[in-house]
């Protein structure tokens, strides 16, 4: 069954939080590839907003700021990104529609994040290579891509931002899926933490579905609604090589199809969709739009398209 809303698309196309230039490209490859197209094929009713406005990052200093004794580059740059963004998918939700957002790197999450969890409980899966979990204190490169979900739960220096205490992001329904590049220090705070982890190795022990099944139990045990963070890197770099940062040993596209089917099925029965994410999309590093196309299709699949 597709989607019960109409969508609208919002496009965030900031490369602030990734350490090279080409994912402030991934909205306009992703429209290129066809998104709102083959939605409004489905049925869809769907909305394209105007991205939001992102100056360029050589415009800017990236360390203005320094937190504590830790660097994130580009974080005032990013608050301001993400607010916006909380707004705009807070403001989609609120309208009855359902925001799809198109990255960008991994640090609008937070603002999709905050959007989500505006007036609602919500959980999160993480569909990622990466944790995404290190503080200003802990990252090893500075980059805020390596941190939204440390940044939306509010830990380490990120406690003191505003969105900590607002939003209602629950660190119990956070699951990931498909981990398998974790630094140390965040390897040590994600066991330390409630969130629910499935590596790689969990998927080649026990397939895509049951892992999914679990992942969707987790996340949506008494909360309002779920986000779907999905950060194209957790596929294989021969399905998708127009990424970031590449990590072989990803998730087949069968896999990728499945995983997002599973939740269309969930959000079938159980009605736990709330907002989603697709993110990481690098054109210069692409093939012929291979990683875009493949976003498109993905999101189809997340949002209700049968083959029969
Ligand atoms: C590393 C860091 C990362 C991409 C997240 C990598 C982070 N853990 N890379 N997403 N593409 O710098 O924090
Ligand atoms: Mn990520
Ligand atoms: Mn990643
Ligand atoms: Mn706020």
């Amino acid at each position: 069954m597709t989607l019960d809303r109409p969508v609208r698309i919002i496009g965030a196309p900031s490369d602030y939080g990734a350490n090279r230039r080409g994912v402030d490209m991934g909205p306009s490859a992703i429209r290129y590839a066809g998104l709102a197209e083959e939605l409004e094929a489905m049925g869809l009713e769907t909305t394209d907003e105007d991205d939001l406005p992102i100056p360029r990052a050589e415009t800017r200093d990236p360390d203005v700021e320094q937190l504590r004794s830790g660097n994130a580059k580009f974080l005032r740059e990013t608050r301001e990104v993400c607010e916006a963004l909380e707004a705009r998918v807070a403001d989609a939700i609120e309208a009855g529609m359902f925001p799809l957002v198109l990255g960008g790197d991994h640090s609008i999450a937070i603002g999709s994040l905050n959007g989500a969890g505006k007036n609602a409980d919500v959980g999160a899966i993480w569909f990622d290579a990466h944790g995404d979990f290190n503080t200003p204190e802990t990252s090893p490169s500075g980059n805020v891509h390596g941190m939204p979900l440390a940044a939306a739960l509010g830990r380490g220096a990120f406690a003191e931002e505003p969105w900590a205490s607002e939003n209602r992001l629950r660190e119990e329904n956070v699951v990931y899926v498909g981990l398998r590049s974790v630094d140390d220090h965040e390897r040590d705070a994600i066991n330390a933490s409630e969130m629910t982890a499935f590596t790689m190795s969990d998927i080649d022990e026990r397939g895509i579905g049951p892992v999914v099944e679990d992942a969707l139990d987790a996340a949506t045990a008494g909360v309002d609604g779920i986000h779907v963070s999905f950060d194209m890197d957790w596929l294989d770099p021969n399905e998708a090589p127009g990424v970031g940062t590449p990590v072989r040993g990803g998730s087949s596209y069968r896999e990728a199809h499945s995983a997002l089917e599973l939740v269309a099925e969930r959000h079938a029965s159980e009605g736990v969709l709330r907002s989603m994410e697709l993110v990481e999309v690098n054109p210069i590093l692409d093939s012929h739009n291979q990683t875009a196309d493949l976003a498109v299709e993905l999101a189809a699949s997340a949002l209700g398209k049968r083959i029969l």
